[in-house]
């Protein structure tokens, strides 16, 4: 396989030895920090972007003069799913990445972009901060060459609609246009509902919205409210057809030139923004539907079990079920 196809390797070499340089020498720590460049797709107001500040503060007084944090939002230095090739390719040193994103790479980890598998954010974190998170995170870092530093919780996807209309069930969404991320997990997903899944960037979904080029999309409660979706749709089923996480991350070659002492600062600082987002998220999820039904949205609540069936068939007969290791779902459903 050419070194140049695959970005995930071919940058390896060159990127430990730059990082082994000007960590590893105590010369060079005294006069360059680490730096740490952040990129997400996220908007300003959103609690994972608020999150990194969070980050970089924690840092800054943990590890003073160490590691210089910048933080790019709104996809401005890369856009959204490029984060795991920027990082392979040396110019990203850190990003919150997804289920989705990791899949592409690593097929296992699929069974958590299936709608209806993870059953809250509780359920998230032991499943993640536990054996198999273990487990899996393992096989990032042989395959993707990223070193997770802590699952959080993006939340819970709920159906979006542009204009009002009856949604009991998945045939009830048939025709139309669901906006999804741009990759065939995602689609899948949004085929899984009942809809037409369209790819589309997420700072294109506003003006899709407005426009009507999409009919609806599919987000947590908090990122309707940041994003704004709220000013462009009429309607919010609560499917709550994904428990959602990200996984912030830095590449292996970094996390290997850092002494223990800074690979302690650096994941205490992840485990401590990711928090953060997870407590300011739940809490919203429970007061924002008060939130937007003063924004004049109307709130309904579909057949849920319908959905469960309807996407837990779905994914259960494609090839995705395939790839997911024997017992893995088992052990999810039986993780308390
Ligand atoms: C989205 O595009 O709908 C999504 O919610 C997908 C997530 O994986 C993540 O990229 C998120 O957008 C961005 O961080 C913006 O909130």
């Amino acid at each position: 396989m050419s070194t140049q196809a695959n970005p995930y390797f071919s940058r390896r070499t060159l990127l430990g030895t730059a990082l082994a340089l000007s960590i590893h020498t105590p010369h060079a720590l005294a006069q360059s920090k680490q730096l740490l460049r952040i990129s997400t797709p996220a908007v300003a107001d959103d609690w994972h972007a608020r999150m990194w500040t969070v980050l970089k503060d924690k840092l800054d007084k943990a590890a003073p003069g160490q590691f210089d944090v910048q933080i790019n939002l709104n996809a401005s230095l890369f856009k959204q799913g490029a984060e795991p090739v920027a990082m392979a390719r040396g110019n990203l040193e850190m990003a919150s990445i997804s289920a989705f994103d990791i899949a592409k790479i690593v097929p296992e980890f699929s069974i958590f972009t299936a709608g209806y598998v993870i059953r809250d954010p509780a359920h998230l974190m032991k499943v993640f901060n536990g054996p198999i998170g273990v487990e899996l995170f393992k096989r990032v870092s042989e395959k993707m060459d990223l070193t997770m530093l802590s699952p959080l919780y993006l939340g819970t996807r709920q159906l979006n609609l542009r204009e009002a209309r009856p949604v009991r069930t998945p045939a009830d969404l048939k025709g139309v246009k669901l906006r999804m991320p741009g990759s065939k997990e995602w689609l899948f997903l949004g085929e899984t509902l009942g809809a037409t899944a369209t790819p589309l960037a997420f700072g294109e979904v506003y003006l899709g919205l407005k426009t009507g080029t999409i009919d609806a999309q599919d987000n947590p409660l908090p990122t309707v409210r940041s994003a704004k979706f709220y000013e462009v749709t009429k309607q919010i089923s609560l499917t709550s057809h994904l428990v959602d996480s990200l996984f912030i991350c830095v590449p292996n070659t970094l996390w290997n030139a850092l002494n223990a002492e800074q690979k302690t600062k650096l994941q205490t600082a992840a485990q401590t923004a990711a928090q953060y987002n997870n407590a300011q998220r739940i809490k919203d999820e429970t007061e924002l539907i008060a939130f937007l039904k003063a924004q004049g949205l109307s709130i309904t609540t579909p057949d849920v079990d319908a959905f469960r069936k309807s996407v837990q068939t779905a994914y259960l007969q494609s090839d995705y079920a395939k790839v997911w290791p024997s017992g893995l779902l088992e052990r999810i459903n039986a993780t308390r």
